[in-house]
């Protein structure tokens, strides 16, 4: 029985170091109205889709990296979003900075939260897999301090019965690991939407520029097959004060086919008429975890972090 959901992917463009909050929700808003206007129920957002990808540079006070955080969500310059998500009967998916305050405790985290067609917000995922570095790369032409600037995510990964199905929500660098998905799958996920901001080189190390975008498509079309789940990505694209963000906003299908995809890498949305239902024949044969996982042999999964050469021989 198909459990169809209109969902739409809302790749923003740049956003200069320069623009305003209030600008940025507008251009959100435009990008939601049109996606209700074409039906969509959901609309997935970036990440850190409120500011410019401000862990590529190294500040000189905390006051300059916390005036790119959040304390409240909504706040002032976001409400205006929420009351057209609400107004509008559509929910959405955004990426943000959150600072949160306890006691004399400041935690800084790579945020994304899920908000109802009601307006309420159903749930919080905070980003896990934070790449890059915490000290700045010597010579590099820019950085990516989110080690320096986030906490880990302490929510786990959790998923909520929301949008006719079972939904969850990651961030960026997490969707290169399988761990992410996994975890969501068994916990009945049938759809992850998450946002990006993935820069188009390598600062680490030398590498063709075609693989930006090959290893992103990968990792969700890979992860929506072996998961047999819907996966909706939406990034921040373009050029923001000189640096490239690659586009590649997508929305790939549980057989791991994508089903629509940005051409742009300016504000686009792009849309499609998802089935939940599609991933339930792939998680009933090929991946049936009950019956064909062998956790037995999976321990090291979970028991060892790093590499530890231990060959037979
Ligand atoms: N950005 C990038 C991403 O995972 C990256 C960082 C790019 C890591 C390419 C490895 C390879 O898409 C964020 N924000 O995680």
């Amino acid at each position: 029985m198909p459990r169809r959901v209109k969902i739409a992917a809302a790749q923003l463009g740049p956003i200069q170091r320069a623009d305003s909050r209030e600008s940025v929700v507008a251009r959100l808003q435009a990008l939601l109205e049109e996606a209700a206007a074409g039906g969509s129920t959901l609309v997935v957002f970036p990440e850190l889709a409120l500011t410019t990808f401000f862990p590529r540079w190294l500040y000189q006070s905390q006051d300059e990296v916390d005036a790119w955080f959040e304390e409240e969500m909504p706040g002032a310059a976001t409400r205006p979003l929420f009351d057209a998500a609400k107004r509008l009967g559509v929910g959405f998916h955004l990426g943000y900075a959150e600072l949160v305050r306890e006691g004399n405790q400041v935690r800084r985290f790579n945020t994304a939260i899920l908000v109802g067609r009601d307006g309420k917000l159903v749930g919080k995922y905070r980003k896990i897999h934070l790449p890059g570095t915490a000290e700045p790369v010597p010579g590099a032409p820019y950085q990516h301090l989110e080690k320096r600037y986030f906490d880990v995510g302490d929510l786990g990964f959790p998923v909520w019965k929301a949008f006719g199905g079972v939904t969850g929500m990651c961030i960026c660098n997490d969707r290169r690991w399988p761990e992410t998905f996994r975890v969501m799958a068994l916990k009945g996920a049938e759809l992850v939407v998450l946002g990006y901001n993935t820069p188009d080189s390598n600062i680490h190390h030398p590498e063709p520029v075609h693989l930006r975008m090959f290893h992103h498509m990968l990792s969700l079309q890979a992860n929506a097959y072996q998961n047999g789940m819907w996966i909706v990505a939406a990034a921040k694209a373009g050029r923001e004060d000189g640096f490239g963000l690659i586009g590649g906003t997508c929305i790939v299908a549980p057989t791991g086919e994508i089903a629509a995809q940005a051409l742009t890498e300016g504000d686009e949305v792009v849309a499609y008429d998802c089935d939940l239902a599609l991933g339930e024949y792939i998680r009933r044969t090929v991946f049936d975890f009950a019956r064909h996982r062998r956790i037995e042999h999976y321990g090291i999964i979970t028991s060892q972090t790093g590499v530890k050469v231990q060959t037979q021989n």
